[in-house]
């Protein structure tokens, strides 16, 4: 299987995490979705990423339908969604909160590419409003699990961007339940595997309009 898309993205990293976790072996093909957008667009016409190149050639686009079809191959042991019932509610619950607010901190980044002038406050304040309030649920409610689930691989991809658009919203202490727990998965192998680029290259990809 080919993975393409780069780690900076959570959406992107949060599938190469989980091909790690269920023992699938991939290539990744880390490419742009704003320099490489012509090479992106040839896998997925609508130029987003991630997508999932199948060893037959099927292509699946979107983090979560890519992900649905992981556990399937991974079976009802080791699926990282529970297949049904309260358990599979309460993941599903806490992950689309998680992509809600790393939908949010990406278009944040997103109108940060903008020309100064033309960037809105108002708007980048809504957004954050709309992360704190993703993260205030999940600190709340959230109960550690005796396994890894999709809950903790999204939730923990998604701080980790948060972070890195906007510190100051998950700044250390803020969030203690969300931050032990993100902090046990970043020493997983995994999580080690597909890791978010350090802050002096992403300063470099920036500078480049590469980043996510
Ligand atoms: N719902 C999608 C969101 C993916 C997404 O937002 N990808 C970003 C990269 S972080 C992207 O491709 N952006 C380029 C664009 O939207 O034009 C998923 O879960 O895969």
């Amino acid at each position: 299987m080919r993975l393409i898309g780069r780690y900076d993205s959570p959406f992107v990293r949060r599938v190469g995490i989980s091909l790690h976790l269920l023992g699938l072996p991939f290539e990744q093909l880390p490419l742009s979705v704003f320099s490489e957008a012509t090479e992106v667009r040839k896998f997925s016409p609508l130029g987003r990423v991630p997508v999932l190149v199948l060893a037959d050639g099927e292509v699946l686009v979107d983090s979560a339908a890519i992900l649905d079809h992981l556990d399937e191959i991974a079976g009802p042991e080791r699926r990282l969604i529970p297949a049904e019932g309260s358990a599979r509610r309460q993941v599903l619950r806490t992950v689309v909160t998680a992509t809600g607010a790393a939908d949010k901190a990406i278009a944040i980044s997103y109108e940060r590419r903008r020309p100064t002038a033309q960037q809105s406050a108002d708007w980048i304040d809504r957004c954050r409003v709309q992360i704190e309030a993703a993260l205030d649920g999940l600190e709340t409610g959230w109960s550690a699990t005796s396994r890894l689930t999709q809950a903790e691989v999204t939730t923990a991809t998604m701080l980790a961007y948060v972070r890195r658009v906007e510190p100051a919203i998950a700044a250390e202490g803020r969030y203690p339940r969300l931050e032990r727990m993100a902090a046990d998965c970043e020493r997983l192998p995994a999580f080690r595997a597909c890791p978010l680029p350090d802050r002096a290259s992403v300063q470099v990809i920036d500078v480049e309009k590469r980043v996510c």
